[in-house]
């Protein structure tokens, strides 16, 4: 008996196949330099559809292992990660994902390049953007500090091309008694003859791995509260490999994420370094935190980007009740709500992260640098939210069959989920937001919306304004009621999200009436800017 095969969906070079990036691209950057991009991101689409993904699948059981003893007795706490991990960071190191800002090549722009590359790269690296992300932000930060012989010793590692001298960063600031509030830190720094040693506890650590980190400690004598808390600079291992005075007390069993060694450690005399003066450590640490949140809504749009990659190609190969499922009305439907979801958290992210590289290149006006703090909370809070739900439809777009593991599927789900949670969660960054704007005092609509392109007329950006506009009144006639407008600070921070989102894919569909998805038939698959705009209106997922 001849049993019926069903083929599952296929990936492609993902820069080729990729409906957004190239016109965004063209849109946003000039053409003679977006024409030496070419090379790096059809290399990375390449790696990201093919080489990379093909590991990824070959290599999904597969999880980093902690060795506490060695078999003759000694400590040693040694964690063995993935193939694919150790494939993804020469990959990372060679393609510049982490050096490309700091490098400078493309001026403004030079942000632009690094987050097309981590967009295509993240959803076939098993979230090693994770290390990344917490290598940029580290480099930024000791960027900032003003400390020379940090700066020395570890920026051309962290921004290093060549994988033999390439570093990552960790960040240590979460300990079980503060997550979101890091305020109530309990690692004790010491001062001795040789230096600093830090005492306590650290309850996630990701990518452990990693050759140095930023940690907050606060130095024996200084008040509670985050300002009596010190930034502090130390490498894990000694010249030997060896840790230094450092335990893994275990690796996460964590719900996704599960090839990132995120560690529990116990620092027993850990030698560090201040980073810049032995107070206000997260006032100093919070240049990183601006990158990682970046990195978190690029990400989300890469995933996003996958999970919708796979469910339209499948939707071609897929027959039920008498056709393929892409030529069934609700299901095409289904597909057009979750890109409008995907391109407004796209355009929105693309725009955030060039004003990130104005700001880096000294070519931010003070508006725009105010516009930044702000916006980057909201990008990440709404992102990382979206991301969960666009994925979760992905995963029933398949049926069954998206419920499997081997489909690689789950993992996306499971990955994303971290997103709205790591690196502050929904509500910590809604109150941040919120924060923001009131201290600014900056609650007009035309402040915010200064911007020309954010004042762009016509219909197509009317709604856009219409969301800004409630979220700012919202906050005005609440003023007088600050607990409840503190209880209301996560409709806030969603309304202005998905307003500043509507505007930047008002601005994208402006200049591209249609996009062309990946299809294994010979109609190509098409569906209008248009169509996005009036579908972005979902509310609060
Ligand atoms: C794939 C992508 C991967 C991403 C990598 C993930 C791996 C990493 C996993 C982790 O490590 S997760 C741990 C991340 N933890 C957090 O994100 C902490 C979340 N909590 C917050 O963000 C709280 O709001 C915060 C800790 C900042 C509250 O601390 P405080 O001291 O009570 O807050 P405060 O007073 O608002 O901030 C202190 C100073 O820093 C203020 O400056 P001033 O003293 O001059 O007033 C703030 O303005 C400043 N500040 C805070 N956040 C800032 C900032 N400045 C600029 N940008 C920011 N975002």
């Amino acid at each position: 008996m001849q049993l019926f095969e069903q083929t599952g969906p296929h990936l492609d070079n993902t820069y080729q196949g990729d409906p957004y990036l190239k016109a965004l691209l063209s849109q946003q950057v000039p053409p003679s330099m977006f024409s030496t991009w070419q090379a790096p991101l059809a290399r990375m689409g390449e790696l990201s559809g093919g080489a990379l993904y093909t590991l990824q699948q070959a290599d999904r059981l597969h999880e980093p292992e902690l060795t506490q003893w060695s078999p003759w007795g000694e400590r040693i706490d040694h964690i063995a990660l993935t193939p694919l991990w150790q494939a993804a960071e020469k990959v990372a190191a060679e393609e510049g994902l982490v050096a490309i800002p700091y490098e400078r090549q493309y001026g403004a722009f030079s942000r632009v390049l690094q987050f097309a590359l981590v967009y295509l790269f993240t959803p076939s690296s098993d979230i090693y953007s994770c290390p990344l992300a917490m290598t940029d932000g580290a480099a930024t930060t000791l960027l900032q500090s003003g400390n020379q012989a940090l700066v020395e010793r570890a920026i051309p590692h962290l921004t290093s091309r060549d994988p033999r001298q390439f570093w990552t960063s960790g960040q240590w600031m979460t300990e079980l008694p503060g997550g979101s509030d890091v305020s109530r830190t309990e690692t004790v720094a010491q001062a001795t003859d040789t230096g600093w040693q830090l005492q306590g506890r650290k309850w996630f650590t990701s990518a452990t791995t990693s050759q140095m980190a930023l940690a907050l400690a606060r130095p024996e004598g200084n008040p509670e509260g985050s300002k009596g808390l010190a930034l502090f600079y130390l490498e894990p291992r000694d010249a030997q490999g060896k840790l230094q005075k450092i335990q893994v007390n275990r690796l996460k069993d964590k719900m996704g994420t599960r090839k990132v060694p995120t560690a529990e450690l116990l620092l027993t005399g850990t030698p560090a370094q201040l980073v810049a003066g032995n107070t206000h450590g997260v006032k100093q640490i919070a240049p990183m935190l601006n990158i990682t949140r970046t990195w978190n809504a690029a990400s989300a749009i890469g995933l996003m980007r996958r999970g919708l990659h796979l469910a339209w190609d499948y939707a071609t190969r897929r027959r039920a009740f008498g056709d393929v499922l892409i030529r069934k009305p609700l299901h095409r439907e289904t597909l057009v709500n979750l890109e409008a979801t995907f391109a407004r958290a796209f355009c929105f992210t693309f725009a955030c992260v060039h004003l990130l590289g104005k700001q880096e290149n000294g070519e931010a006006t003070a508006q725009e640098q105010e516009q930044l703090r702000l916006f980057i909370p909201l990008l990440k809070l709404s992102t990382g939210k979206q991301a969960v739900q666009v994925l979760s439809e992905v995963m029933e777009s398949f049926g069954g069959a998206g419920y499997i593991e081997d489909t690689g599927i789950p993992q996306l789900l499971r990955d994303a989920q971290v997103l709205p949670i790591w690196e502050g969660t929904t509500n910590v960054l809604s109150l941040d937001s919120l924060h923001v704007l009131l201290k600014s005092g900056k609650t007009q609509l035309k402040d915010w919306l200064s911007a020309a392109h954010l004042n762009a007329p016509g219909e197509a950006h009317e709604a856009g304004r219409q969301r800004v506009q409630q979220a700012l009144q919202r906050i005005q006639e609440l003023s007088n009621q600050p607990e409840y407008l503190e209880s209301q600070a996560r409709t806030i921070a969603w309304d202005f999200a998905s307003g500043l989102g509507q505007l930047y894919l008002a601005d994208f569909a402006a200049a591209h009436a249609e996009l062309i998805f990946a299809a294994n038939t010979d109609t190509p698959l098409t569906v209008t800017t248009a169509e996005l705009l009036s579908r972005s209106q979902n509310r609060w997922p």
